[in-house]
């Protein structure tokens, strides 16, 4: 598949993702709570994580519907991450997808709940009444993300992420925090989206290694546009982490190692779809690329 295959494709499906989110993110939650929560979500984020369900479930031919919903639990999750993780208490930031951070527009103890909602409306949204989503799907899906979320993912490397600030880390403690913090949500993504089909055991561990392969190569390559980007190309504060004393790939490996970890992680994604017998693996392997080659 070549990019002209791939764009219109990304682009229904981003259309799909943001309309799901303008109809199920409340705007009458209680005392202006509704509004923080929108502010936080809509408008704003390359859907890199809704994009990954929506792939891994049209390569397995799985149900579009639950789908959606879970590419929406996603980034729900996600955006509950980044409003917290803005917050004075983590790493105090201003700006975050361009705008004003979320306690920043409205005030810490509102950020804070909003976060918190989000979190607890991704699982509702996993769990709809009735039968449009099978319960075994259902079950398996708040799986898989609460543990990509939780202690062992990414909530557990946040925790590790503080406790890091002016230590020197070796390559591999440093993977292992980011293979929690950031890596274990867009491998859930993967997951979340072959769960919608049938897959085989050896396809399951394909998608898990494509998806550990991306989700580590994702902040490689954010390490690498922090220390080489400017703050209006990203969005958010540039050179932060780095300038908080926090390891990051850039001050571990340097710049050119850095690239090339990150086109070594690329290679092993593809190596393991190419493993696989998917049917149609292509736009797995197109995300690939775009993770590695973005620019903000
Ligand atoms: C607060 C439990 C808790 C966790 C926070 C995700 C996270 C953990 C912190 C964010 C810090 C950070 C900038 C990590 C680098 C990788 C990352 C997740 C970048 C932001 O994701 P993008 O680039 O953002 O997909 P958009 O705005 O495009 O959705």
């Amino acid at each position: 598949m070549n990019d002209d295959a791939f764009d219109p494709w990304a682009r229904r499906a981003l259309a799909e993702v943001e309309s799901a989110l303008e109809r199920w993110v409340p705007a009458d939650a209680p005392a202006g709570l509704g509004e923080a929560m929108r502010y936080g979500v809509l408008d704003g984020g390359k859907r890199v994580r809704p994009l990954l369900v929506l792939a891994a479930c049209e390569a397995v031919d799985g149900d579009a519907a639950a789908a959606l919903r879970a590419a929406v639990a996603v980034e729900l999750i996600h955006a509950y991450s980044l409003v917290h993780d803005d917050m004075p208490c983590m790493d105090d930031d201003v700006l975050r997808r361009g705008k004003p951070t979320v306690h920043v527009r409205y005030g810490q103890a509102q950020a804070m709940l909003a976060g918190d909602a989000m979190q607890a409306l991704a699982f509702e949204i996993l769990t709809p009444d009735g039968d449009a989503v099978a319960p075994a799907l259902q079950a398996r899906l708040c799986g898989l993300l609460a543990r990509a979320a939780g202690h062992a993912g990414m909530a557990g490397g946040q925790a590790i992420d503080l406790a890091s600030t002016g230590k020197r880390l070796d390559e591999a403690t440093l993977s292992d925090m980011h293979q929690r913090k950031t890596g274990a949500l867009l491998q859930a993504s993967v997951l979340m989206g072959a769960a919608c089909g049938a897959v085989s055991a050896h396809d399951w561990r394909a998608l898990a290694g494509y998806g550990a392969a991306i989700g580590l190569a994702f902040q490689v390559v954010d390490d690498i546009l922090d220390s080489t980007q400017a703050s209006e190309t990203l969005g958010k504060t540039a050179g932060k982490d780095a300038d908080a004393g926090k390891p990051t790939y850039v001050t571990v490996l340097g710049v050119d190692a850095a690239r090339r970890r990150a086109h070594a992680l690329r290679a092993q994604a593809h190596a393991a779809l190419a493993r696989s017998t998917l049917a149609q693996p292509a736009r797995l392997a197109l995300l690939a690329d775009r993770i590695v080659d973005r620019e903000s």
